[in-house]
């Protein structure tokens, strides 16, 4: 029988549940996500995470304490598994990376008709096997559900990344007139000839080693640091605590700590530096729209499977950069995730420096000729309507 709140006219076009497992990763990407269906696609989203406090760290305008808030036309709900209010479920529900939704949620989605369409938005890979996993069906045991599994990913058969539609064009106009963009970052811009690196990554004996290696080949080098893993070992490094506003120096390598920014102000340092290490999925996304070269520091998982999708990811990127540069990015990358290598793989790394600057234009502009991953959503739920 119909569920007669299923047919309200306020039945949100979107639920998207998140849940934080770790990091920022979860909900950088939900938080994206929210903002494109709404800004570009104009659909009603309504977003539940369970971690409020690691949401407003990159949207400093959520009161965590609130259990329900409207930000940027979004209406933010707090995820409590125990008190998970009585809603009509929206006509299309995202489980983000198969955070499992509440039991009494799924039974709402069963009773309404039509069902919503469920779907699992699974993490980025550039792996094979996801092209043939991408959209896959999967019927609930006892429930007239069926949940499809969409894959982001950088060929013509998976999802497709995320990125706004004007992304490019406003890193243009920034850099047109970096000096405001340094400036409205509250730094000054870069002394001449001096090498930006922002340095977001997972922290360890890398970062001291890294930082060694810059010291050893004394180019000057100013190293952006945001708050966070990594951070306390930068600060040792040039002989700082980690307290707020720190900087060091040593040789010709200037350190210097930043606050953790607002979403769209990471991507203005990203767009800036003229080399950014990243982790994770999202910033790693937002290095590529940077057009500029980076590393990516993968999330370690414990059976070792990230480095499939390290090399999946390299083996694509670099397929059309002449071979040494192909080889000094694979090289400084796996130095990088290993921590072992890290200073003759950095000196290749520099040496390429001009072809990798060229071939992250290309690739952003690649990027940029593909629907983005919330269009391709859009048009997969639409086509399960
Ligand atoms: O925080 P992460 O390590 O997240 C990870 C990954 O998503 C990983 O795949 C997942 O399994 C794990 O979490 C649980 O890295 P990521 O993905 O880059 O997310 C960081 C987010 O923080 C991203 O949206 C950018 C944002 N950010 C800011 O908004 N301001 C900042 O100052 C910085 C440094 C980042």
């Amino acid at each position: 029988m119909n569920s007669p709140s299923c047919v309200s006219v306020d039945r949100p076009d979107w639920d998207i549940f998140c849940a934080v497992v770790d990091n920022y990763g979860d909900i950088g990407v939900c938080w994206r996500l929210a903002r494109q269906l709404s800004a570009e696609l104009g659909m009603s989203v309504r977003l539940w995470v369970d971690d409020l406090a690691s949401f407003a760290r990159l949207c400093p305008s959520l009161a965590p304490s609130l259990d329900a808030q409207s930000i940027e036309g979004i209406e933010v709900r707090r995820w409590d598994a125990a008190a998970l209010p009585a809603v009509t479920p929206a006509k299309q529900v995202i489980e983000a990376f198969a955070c499992n939704l509440p039991e009494g949620f799924v039974q709402a989605m069963a009773a309404c008709q039509p069902a919503p369409v469920w779907i699992n938005l699974e993490y980025l890979s550039a792996e094979d096997w996801v092209g043939g996993c991408h959209g896959l069906p999967s019927p609930h045991p006892s429930l007239p559900l069926r949940k499809h599994f969409f894959f982001p990913g950088f060929r013509d058969n998976t999802g497709g990344v995320l990125g706004e539609a004007d992304v490019s064009a406003r890193r243009e106009a920034q850099l047109a007139d970096p000096a405001a963009g340094w400036a409205a970052l509250g730094l000054t811009p870069p002394l001449a000839g001096e090498l930006t690196v922002s340095l977001f990554c997972y922290g360890g004996e890398r970062v001291d080693a890294w930082l060694d290696a810059l010291l050893a080949h004394g180019e000057p080098v100013h190293v952006l640091v945001p708050d966070g893993r990594g951070a306390a070992e930068a600060a040792h490094w040039c002989g700082q605590w980690l307290a707020p506003g720190w900087q060091g120096q040593r040789g010709a390598v200037r350190v210097q700590g930043l606050p953790f920014v607002e979403q769209r102000e990471y991507d203005r340092l990203l767009w800036l530096c003229d080399l950014n290490l990243v982790r994770g999925e999202d910033s790693f996304v937002r290095a590529q729209w940077a057009a500029r070269p980076f590393v990516w520091h993968i999330y370690p998982q414990d059976d070792c499977a990230h480095l499939d999708k390290l090399r999946a990811f390299l083996a694509l990127y670099a397929a059309e950069l002449p071979a040494a540069s192909a080889a000094a990015l694979t090289d400084f990358w796996l130095a990088w995730n290993h921590g072992v290598g890290i200073e003759p793989a950095w000196r290749a790394l520099l040496a390429e420096r001009a072809a990798l600057a060229e071939h992250a234009r290309r690739w952003a502009a690649q990027l940029a000729q593909r629907d983005t991953l919330a269009v391709n959503l859009a048009r997969f739920c639409e086509s399960l309507l």
